[in-house]
């Protein structure tokens, strides 16, 4: 009997030790912890690839890092997010680079009309340009990753069918896409994705240039019963963070971030060009849309009126010093190879 309890005596006893030698480090430790700002509301997938990212890292850092995320603008708002996040006003940023596009020229020459097909292929593509570039702009902070949306379209109350009926209609877009949108004659209004449902109630605009997902998670399919399909140009994301936080970080932690990189940016690729489907598939069924595909010969017209648009991005990039030409011919061969 006595033998029997002094047994289980030292059997607690080792546990006690082997838990708190083996198992209190993390336990007790307390973790780093790491605030994720974001401009669009939860739903919308900016805000779904934080949440994907905040989990993998949690997880593969076995809880040594805690990120907070904050959606909506809460923390940081579109225009904000890049010097908020230099000037720490949050540990990390996502932002969408067409907002500001004089300040991220070689990154938002991916948002051109060069025809990258998907939001996969555009993702890899931009993640890719970055990395061989490192431009001047992110030299104050550690760029975690890239993604880019899926080719752009009309979404619109009226139907857009032909040239003439896109004159002057007021329609949101931002960066390159706006330019495009103003290459069509439409009057182009910009303004970042989370200040247009406002827009779309109050009738400041007409529609929206963008990716097709937004139908049913900003439910624009309500408003814009039309959609005319262009496939045209995508935006580019960038999620960066400050860096006396990244530096503080132990080397662990950093390369579970590091190695995240491109696999995140063909997550979000992917999970853009499969979310779009859905949202078409639920904006026809709800709501009853219209898509709108225009014939060879309407779209060779539409197509011709960008044609310039490349050779004086090439010219006027070339005139700040970078290598426009390069630029452009790199993206081309670096989707091509991706298409593969
Ligand atoms: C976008 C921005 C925030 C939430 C969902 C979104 N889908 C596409 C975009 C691209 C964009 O920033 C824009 O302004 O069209």
């Amino acid at each position: 009997m006595l033998k029997r309890v002094s047994f289980l005596l030292a059997a607690v006893i080792f546990a006690t030790f082997a838990l708190t030698t083996f198992l209190s480090v993390p336990a007790v430790a307390e973790p780093i912890k790491l605030n994720y700002a974001n401009f669009p509301p939860a739903p919308t997938f900016p805000c779904v690839q934080m949440e994907r990212w905040k989990e993998e890292v949690e997880k593969r850092t076995s809880g040594k890092v805690a990120i907070k995320t904050f959606p909506g603008g809460t923390l940081l708002d579109a225009k904000a997010m890049m010097d908020g996040v230099i000037g720490g006003q949050a540990d990390i940023g996502c932002l969408c680079m067409a907002y500001q596009p004089g300040r991220f020229i070689v990154t938002n020459a991916t948002s051109l009309p060069l025809d990258l097909p998907n939001a996969k292929v555009a993702s890899l593509t931009l993640w890719d340009l970055y990395n061989q570039y490192k431009p001047d702009e992110f030299s104050q902070v550690k760029v975690l990753t890239m993604f880019a949306t899926a080719p752009s379209n009309l979404m619109t109350k009226k139907p857009v069918r032909t040239l003439a009926d896109i004159k002057g209609m007021d329609i949101r877009a931002s960066g390159g896409a706006g330019e495009i949108l103003k290459a069509w004659g439409a009057n182009m209004v910009g303004m970042p994705m989370s200040a247009t449902p406002e827009a779309l109630q109050k009738g400041v605009v007409q529609g929206l240039f963008s990716s097709l997902e937004v139908m049913k998670d900003f439910k624009y399919a309500e408003l814009c019963r039309f959609v005319t399909m262009t496939d045209t140009v995508i935006y580019p994301f960038a999620v960066v963070m400050n860096m006396d936080s990244w530096n503080r970080l132990p080397d662990d932690v950093k390369k579970v971030m590091d190695d995240l990189g491109a696999e995140q940016a063909l997550w979000t690729g992917e999970y853009m060009d499969a979310h779009v489907k859905e949202s078409m598939d639920w904006s026809k069924e709800t709501y009853n849309v219209e898509v709108i595909q225009f014939s060879d010969d309407e779209k060779a017209e539409w197509n011709k009126l960008l044609e310039p648009m490349v050779d004086k991005w090439i010219a006027d990039a070339t005139a700040k010093g970078l290598p426009g030409e390069k630029i452009i011919q790199d993206i081309k061969t670096i989707s091509k190879k991706h298409a593969e």
